[in-house]
């Protein structure tokens, strides 16, 4: 396609002036061992925090964010909630519910859940009782075994993602994993992927948003940033979540078509790459398979006319509609 080399040379241009602080892990993996040391930013939100904390104690040291329900002494715990909300708690070293947050991306706690097949993937905002107990209407889309994710800072302590895993009881038909794709659509919106994720080392990953074929060129900031990448990793949902370079009201960063990520995947193996964006006050969530390493890693799924995940050929949108919830759509 026609913009795939001006994409790259933004990416690159970007990557000269910012580095590589964004990167999303500095984890060793189990599967293949990163071509370099480390990085600066961790699974969590904070960009100076996270999964890479080194010198205390021990394994979850090298693992990527939101695979532990307990780490550092917090310990995320649904907590019992009417019909159709979902509330938890986050317990602290003393045993008590923490109800001291540092705000991170205009929010004291982010939650983001995703069935364990990777549909429905959502990120909302829970209020928080005097007591520390976080209630949100429930995000939980229908049946099934439900990865929930809290990235939250405690005051005092490291930027943390927990993982813990909900079950909506119910008959559910799984859905495979959408096949890896360049190009997807959400509600009249086309997001394409430039780049390809890497093991173990940083990649530009650029997205640039359309709608009926013209640039979108007047994106909204949405939680100080004009998008916000989750990616969870097939197999586990290993979380890393990246922010763009620059941000809204810096003076050089656009609002749109390109937002632009440096992002650095724990191992090869497949992922799901889940972009928020605003746009019309409306934030949607562009969803892409991407495959870092090899294509034939176990578990990966065939790709859609393109030899390797990355490469920046559209295909066919497989999953336009899995974030809001809709499960078993499809593809191939
Ligand atoms: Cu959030």
């Amino acid at each position: 396609m026609n913009t795939a080399t001006k994409l790259s040379g933004f990416a690159l241009g970007l990557a000269v002036v910012f580095g590589a602080t964004y990167g999303v892990g500095r984890v060793a993996d189990p599967v293949s061992p990163p071509a370099e040391a480390a990085h600066d930013a961790g699974g969590g939100h904070g960009d100076d925090g996270g999964a890479g904390h080194e010198g205390d104690n021990g394994a979850a040291a090298h693992l990527p964010g939101g695979l532990l329900v307990s780490d550092r002494g917090y310990t995320l715990r649904p907590v019992d909630a009417p019909a159709g909300q979902f509330a938890f708690q986050v317990t602290g070293p003393d045993g008590r519910a923490v109800t001291a947050y540092d705000v991170a991306h205009d929010k004291r706690m982010h939650l983001i859940v995703a069935r364990r097949d990777l549909s429905g993937f959502r990120h909302v905002h829970p209020e928080m009782a005097p007591d520390g107990t976080w209630r949100v209407d429930s995000p939980l889309a229908g049946p099934g075994v439900w990865r929930a994710f809290a990235d939250f800072t405690p005051t005092g302590g490291e930027a943390l993602t927990l993982g813990v895993d909900v079950t909506v009881p119910g008959a559910l038909t799984g859905r495979p994993l959408p096949a890896p794709a360049t190009s997807t659509t959400v509600d009249g919106y086309t997001v394409t992927l430039a780049g390809a994720p890497q093991p173990g080392r940083t990649a530009e990953l650029t997205l640039s948003v359309s709608r009926g074929g013209a640039p979108v060129t007047d994106l909204e900031p949405y939680l100080g940033a004009y998008g916000h990448l989750v990616a969870l990793r097939q197999g586990d949902l290993a979380y890393l979540h990246v922010h763009p370079h620059g941000e809204p009201g810096d003076g050089r960063t656009r609002p749109g078509p390109e937002v632009s990520f440096s992002a650095e995947m724990p191992s090869a193996g497949a992922y799901r790459l889940y972009l928020d964006f605003k746009h019309g006050g409306v934030v949607r969530t562009a969803e892409f398979t991407v495959v870092a390493g090899s294509p034939t890693a176990p578990g990966v799924p065939a790709a859609t006319g393109t030899p390797t995940a990355g490469t920046p050929a559209a295909t066919s949108s497989p999953t336009a509609d899995a974030g809001h919830g809709v499960p078993g759509h499809g593809h191939d």
